[in-house]
């Protein structure tokens, strides 16, 4: 676990391959902004002073062969221009629009409740088990259809998830009651998630370690403790913990047939 809470002057630690991208953007927008900030702040300064009232001073609001350059403006106007069809509109659709085909992307998927993240994984076959409304309990907070064979070998993690390093991964999020809101600082994107519909994000994280999970959107009294964390794990150690999450499941499904057998 390599980060180290604690004061950040600039931007919080990232973890993930586009963030160059994202962070570059908020830099040059800020050093042009601030640059602007103290041309004009001089040039406005120096006219106080320099055209200042004086005795026997009128205003002249036209001066013969001087004519009003435009330049300054022309090179602000084309910068706001290509920041956002040069840079931002492209950045945005990488982000948001083009969301890697599976074959390219590990697929998780999330379900988001007051106030928990369920994450599922599909397993060695690739195909998410059922999921059905009714079948949802306090033991099956997602509802899983365990009678599909497609559930047999899916993964279930509550608040927990675990994604391996250098590989792109995709979440397919819908959610049990209310808006919620997916959000990792080190991973810079965030998506609202909502009932009825599926949204998706995708991540290439680049640095090992734990990272927070925070709801960003308000969701009822319980939404400060909708806390989780992404565990950015080496490769190794990320099929280990599915073994591990694999078999846990396996011995509880064995444990509660076993016990549906003897009592009836
Ligand atoms: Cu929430």
């Amino acid at each position: 676990m390599n980060q180290e809470p604690g004061f950040e002057f600039w931007m919080p630690p990232a973890a993930v391959g586009f963030a160059g991208e994202l962070d570059s953007l908020m830099v040059l927008l800020h050093v042009v902004m601030l640059a602007m900030f103290v041309i004009w702040g001089a040039y406005f300064g120096y006219s106080l002073y320099a055209y200042r009232s004086r005795p026997g001073g009128r205003a002249v609001y036209h001066v013969a062969g001087e004519k009003a350059s435009f330049i300054p403006d022309a090179l602000v106007l084309a910068f706001e221009v290509w920041l956002i069809l040069g840079y931002g509109i492209p950045l945005w659709a990488k982000l948001k629009q083009e969301t890697p085909p599976p074959t390219e992307s590990l697929q998780i998927r999330l379900v988001a409740q007051q106030f928990a993240w369920n994450f599922q994984y599909p397993g060695a076959d690739g195909k998410f088990g059922r999921r059905e409304v009714s079948l949802v309990s306090a033991g099956n907070s997602i509802g899983l259809d365990e009678s599909d064979p497609a559930s047999k070998d899916d993964i279930l993690s509550i608040n927990n998830l675990h994604v391996p390093v250098g590989r792109t991964f995709t979440l397919l999020m819908t959610s049990k009651d209310v808006i919620h809101d997916f959000q990792v600082n080190a991973f810079r994107n965030k998506q609202d998630i909502l009932p009825g519909m599926m949204t998706t994000l995708w991540f290439d994280p680049t640095v090992v370690g734990k990272y927070e999970i925070g709801c960003a959107q308000l969701c009822g009294l319980g939404h400060t403790q909708m806390v989780g964390n992404v565990f950015v794990d080496e490769p190794a150690d990320y099929e280990a913990w599915l073994k591990g999450q694999l078999e846990m499941r396996i011995g509880t499904a064995d444990a509660r047939r076993d016990l549906e057998e003897a009592r009836s």
